[in-house]
């Protein structure tokens, strides 16, 4: 990839907003935080921003403080988004060019829609944090601070280097990072081993909506308002709920809905082998990667699951296993 532009707007600018999606998860924090200890380097002034609550297992990144949930007032030289594939997913309030002059993208889903005015856009990497070491190595130091956050990007996009999205690449670059004093077992503590009380029993009240259909190959579950209300859960705490309906033996296809309104459903789509979940999302006007992508619908609860169960249905019986 050529990163020749990317570098031409670092030395020719001054002001920088960095951000990412809603929901952050790994991949988005690691990478913000990464861009912005190393603008700091380039001795530019840098304002991460993330437009939503920072959930609390990823407060153990250096600089994660420093991340704001407040827009800036003022128009930026360079807004660069991390880890989004399209710009309402920012969820900034006005459009972006209000907040600064030139937008960039960078970013690993295939469903991006090259919303920057520089796009460097890479579907083959397992995370950004991925895409973020090649553009930073070499450019400028690579410390300790950096390398966590970049590590705890790729950990988590692989799901500990679990998922088909890992590469030689990816192990390399975990290497790499090693070498610069990154502790994988500190780091998993930190990110994986740490389910809050209120977490587990959430589990619990939600793996009791577990369905199964099409011969054992689609699973859903589904969180609704109440069992939030009910166990003091945060949105953080259904992270990774998911991947036990995954990991049932037989499973192709995971799906989770999770009340947030009335009519405001998000959806979260998983699979393990041959099922594109892509493309279910995208019908959604959602998106995402092969093995993991999400939506929005605005329906109650139940018609969604109607709906989007039926959609999923309808795709395993036509594609079928290894047609995909
Ligand atoms: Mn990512």
């Amino acid at each position: 990839m050529d990163f020749s532009n990317f570098y031409n707007l670092i030395e020719t600018n001054s002001n920088f907003i960095v951000t990412s999606h809603i929901s952050p998860d790994g991949d988005s924090v690691g990478s913000v935080l990464a861009m912005t200890l190393a603008l700091l380097k380039f001795q530019k002034r840098v304002v991460p921003v993330i437009n939503d609550d920072i959930p609390k297992k990823y407060k153990f990144l250096p600089g994660s403080n420093l991340i704001s949930k407040e827009t800036p007032g003022i128009i930026y030289d360079v807004l660069i988004a991390l880890d989004c594939g399209d710009r309402e997913r920012l969820g900034f309030e006005k459009k972006l060019c209000e907040y600064a002059r030139v937008i960039v993208n960078i970013d690993h889903h295939k469903s991006n829609t090259y919303f920057g005015d520089l796009n460097i856009v890479d579907s083959n990497a397992s995370s950004v944090g991925e895409i973020l070491y090649r553009l930073l190595e070499g450019k400028v130091e690579v410390d300790y601070d950096i390398a966590l956050s970049l590590f705890t990007s790729i950990i988590t996009d692989t799901g500990s280097i679990r998922y088909s999205n890992t590469t030689p690449l990816s192990l390399k670059i975990l290497a790499h990072l090693m070498d610069k004093g990154v502790r994988p077992d500190y780091i998993s503590r930190q990110v994986f081993e740490k389910r809050s009380f209120k977490s587990i029993s959430l589990l619990k009240l939600v793996l009791d909506t577990l369905e199964i259909s099409v011969d054992g190959k689609l699973a859903s579950i589904y969180i609704t308002k109440d069992m939030m209300e009910v166990t003091g859960a945060k949105d953080e705490d259904t992270d990774g709920i998911i991947n036990h309906v995954r990991e049932i033996e037989g499973v192709e296809v995971a799906v989770m809905f999770k009340e947030n309104a009335e009519s405001l459903i998000k959806v979260g789509f998983r699979s393990n082998e041959w099922f594109n979940v892509r493309q279910i999302a995208e019908q959604f006007n959602g998106g995402g990667h092969l093995r993991a992508a999400g939506c929005n619908v605005k329906l109650p609860l139940a018609k969604t699951r109607d709906v989007v169960l039926d959609t999923v249905k309808r795709h395993m019986e036509e594609s079928g296993e290894g047609h995909n």
